[in-house]
């Protein structure tokens, strides 16, 4: 850093995170940095928790330290300097007994909401100063396992031969077909939100094979429930010469991948705030997912006592039994065609059905997927059957006379499958700064 003196700068220096501190240490003069979560304050002697993103340190104030410290609002960004020292608490292995202090930058003394949770506060608070609630270790441990679980996905698109592309989120016309999209002025004519990267992924399928994409899907849905938001991120792939069946394969070999890595991981930082619960997942990567067709779906429903026929689309409830009865993950298969968009292709033998995939767990759909249809002339037969323009789709439908692989793929909904690893039940808690129909800030 230029225009800082040699001390300012040796405070910005830390030797060590909070998590990396153990008996190892004991006798070492070092350095930490981070926020000041509590203060307790017992005469002679203080005690102040220091919070990073890595966890607590327990740092013990006398004399004039303690002195200043008392004027130190909590949640103020502090230099701590000081020799490790053995310690008689039960939450540390070790604590530091500090020389030094340094706020970096103190804290207002009326905070919007406690980001320790003592005092606790509505999600609607907490999304309105997102910033600060990140501090609680709980909901910083949901976005640290997004990170891991993001890189985790990457490694194994490139372990298996997938080409990472970005593709427009601004369009000039839909790419899923139907009326939820958002439209703005863009230079004189229409733009839209892209709902998905369907088209592109399967263009781009043409000359790079296997490709994926991680990136937001715009729906102007006006719903209102935990599980869906109007922007959302998805994690899209799409591969040359697979089926629907080997896509499954492969999101199957992708999730057992992402709770290996969540179980591994295990705490994220070293106060046991954590809340990715080992326990149900763990025994889920030695089992294969169960894969029902929909007409198995249809017959059990009924064995249910619920009047579902063949044609119908599955709805919250009987999603919801479907979900009591077959539990965790399990793909529900072969769809009938006219529940699908108009890029799936038919089965083979049965027109009526079509070769595609959904991934739940238990009510929730996590992935949506299928071959596709490649066959131009059959294409455009179904965009007349859904009443889309053939005009609106010339672009894409070119690419297909240029010798397109067969292909299939699907999207995966990473802020659902975030909700399903750390046991939330609104979607809201798994993104940082989440949008639905009244949210639009921060
Ligand atoms: P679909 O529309 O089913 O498929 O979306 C894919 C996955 O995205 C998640 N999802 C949502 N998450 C939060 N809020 C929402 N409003 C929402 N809507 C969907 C779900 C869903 O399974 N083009 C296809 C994918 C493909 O075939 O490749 C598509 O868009 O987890």
């Amino acid at each position: 850093m230029t225009g800082i003196n040699e001390s300012i700068k040796s405070v910005l220096k830390r030797s060590h995170l909070a998590a990396q501190l153990s008996k190892k240490n004991i006798g070492q003069e070092i350095r930490i940095i981070g926020w000041v979560e509590d203060f307790r304050d017992i005469g002679k002697l203080g005690f102040i928790m220091l919070r990073d993103t890595s966890g607590l340190v327990q740092c013990v104030l006398l004399g004039k330290i303690l002195l200043d410290a008392r004027n130190i609002p909590r949640q103020s960004n502090v230099s701590i300097s000081g020799i490790v020292q053995d310690t008689k608490s039960k939450n540390f292995e070790v604590e530091l007994k500090v020389d030094g202090m340094t706020v970096l930058s103190a804290a207002t003394l009326s905070l919007p909401i406690d980001p320790t949770g003592r005092v606790e506060s509505n999600l609607d608070t907490r999304l309105d100063n997102r910033a600060l609630d990140l501090r609680n270790s709980r909901v910083l441990n949901i976005f640290l396992m997004r990170s891991g679980i993001l890189r985790t996905i990457r490694e194994f698109f490139f372990q298996n031969g997938f080409t990472e592309v970005n593709t427009p989120k601004i369009i000039g016309s839909a790419s899923e077909g139907g009326s939820n999209l958002f439209s703005f002025e863009y230079f004189k004519r229409k733009g839209y939100l892209a709902q998905s990267p369907q088209l592109y992924k399967e263009q781009l399928v043409l000359s790079l094979e296997r490709v994926f994409e991680i990136g937001p899907y715009f729906r102007a849905e006006n719903s209102h429930t935990l599980r869906h938001l109007n922007e959302f991120q998805s994690v899209d792939l799409e591969a040359a010469y697979l089926d629907y069946s080997e896509v499954m394969d492969l999101i199957e070999e992708l999730v057992k991948k992402i709770l290996t890595f969540a179980g591994h991981s295990g705490k994220t930082n070293n106060d046991n705030n954590h809340i990715y619960n080992s326990t149900i997942f763990d025994n889920l990567v030695h089992q294969p997912f169960r894969r029902i067709t929909y007409e198995e779906c249809i017959d059990e429903l009924n064995n249910l006592g619920e009047r579902v026929e063949f044609g119908d689309d599955l709805t919250d409830l009987s999603l919801k039994k479907l979900g009591e009865k077959f539990d965790k993950f399990y793909f529900i298969t072969d769809w009938p065609l006219a529940l699908k968009p108009f890029y799936i292709h038919e089965n083979d033998d049965n027109p009526l059905l079509s070769k595609s995939f959904d991934l739940q767990f238990g009510y929730l759909e996590l992935v949506s997927g299928g071959t596709r249809q490649h066959d131009v002339s059959k294409l455009k037969a179904r965009l007349k059957d859904q009443g889309l323009s053939l005009e609106g789709f010339s672009n894409h439908l070119k690419a297909f006379e240029w010798g397109m692989p067969p292909h299939s793929g699907c999207g995966l909904g990473l802020d659902r499958l975030l909700m399903v690893l750390m046991g939330e039940n609104n979607i809201r808690e798994t993104v940082l700064y989440p949008r639905d129909t009244v949210r639009i800030s921060p």
